[in-house]
């Protein structure tokens, strides 16, 4: 048993180390499943006659499929039963175009930035909010660069509620102090920032300027610009 003394110097110590590990999120930042989201809620919507844009599913990103769900229908009083036979359809639309994911759709720099890290003995994870995480990481064959994932189903609460990230950094034994997440939504930056980690943002300064570093694509990271890192 590690006496109550010991254990909060351990702690204390690991909180110094600073960075130890590197929490990715998925859409946005690994891939971009945004495309095939949009298309499977563009099918419903149509079927639905609901009027949804390319524009509304910039509103979707990173939220969960609940949100987007009442974002799209916000106009429609829908019932309980009613509301989970449209998730279940959209959810039927967007696997069936899953099926055509490749390790071609990798985002640039990925593979390079996730060797990098690895090689350097970086703790790498996945938190996304889909339900489908897990699918699409075994399609783009980068499931084993992870010692943790946390997705739509580890969690009540997903993005901008920091749950989804403590739960990685929980799996990881980690504390949130030594995690850094990299994330292309504005709820993701949020829900990092209020669970305690360095942010990396992914995209234009309108959307991820809250965090720590902000870059154009994954693969403009620059490491050396990044203070404190432990790995
Ligand atoms: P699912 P991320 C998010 O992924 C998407 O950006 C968001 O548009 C989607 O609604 C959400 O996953 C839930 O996805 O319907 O597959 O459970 O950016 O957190 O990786
Ligand atoms: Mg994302």
């Amino acid at each position: 048993m590690v006496h109550q003394g010991n254990r909060k110097r351990q702690e204390a110590e690991q909180a110094k180390i600073k960075i130890r590990a590197f929490i990715f999120d998925l859409d946005g930042v690994l891939t971009d499943t945004a495309e095939y989201h949009y298309r499977a809620w563009k099918r419903l919507a149509d079927e639905e006659r609901v009027p949804f844009t390319r524009n509304d599913n910039e509103k979707l990103r990173g939220i969960s499929r609940r949100a987007s769900l009442n974002l799209i229908f916000q106009e429609r009083k829908l019932t309980e039963y009613k509301a989970l036979e449209l998730m279940d359809r959209k959810n039927g639309y967007y696997r069936e175009y899953l099926n055509n994911i490749t390790t071609g759709d990798l985002l640039p720099g990925v593979i390079e930035l996730l060797g990098k890290l690895q090689a350097r003995g970086c703790r790498l994870a996945m938190a996304s909010a889909s339900k489908n995480a897990s699918t699409v990481i075994e399609q783009l064959n980068i499931a084993s660069y992870f010692d943790a994932i946390a997705d739509g189903n580890s969690v009540k609460k997903t993005k901008p509620a920091p749950d989804l990230f403590l739960y990685a950094a929980n799996q990881l034994g980690l504390l949130p102090e030594n995690c850094l997440v990299v994330e292309d939504a504005e709820a993701g930056i949020v829900a990092a920032r209020v669970a305690g980690m360095v942010t990396i943002g992914i995209g234009p300064p309108e959307r991820v300027g809250e965090a720590d570093y902000v870059y154009p694509s994954v693969e403009a990271i620059e490491l050396d610009d990044i203070q404190g890192i432990g790995c």
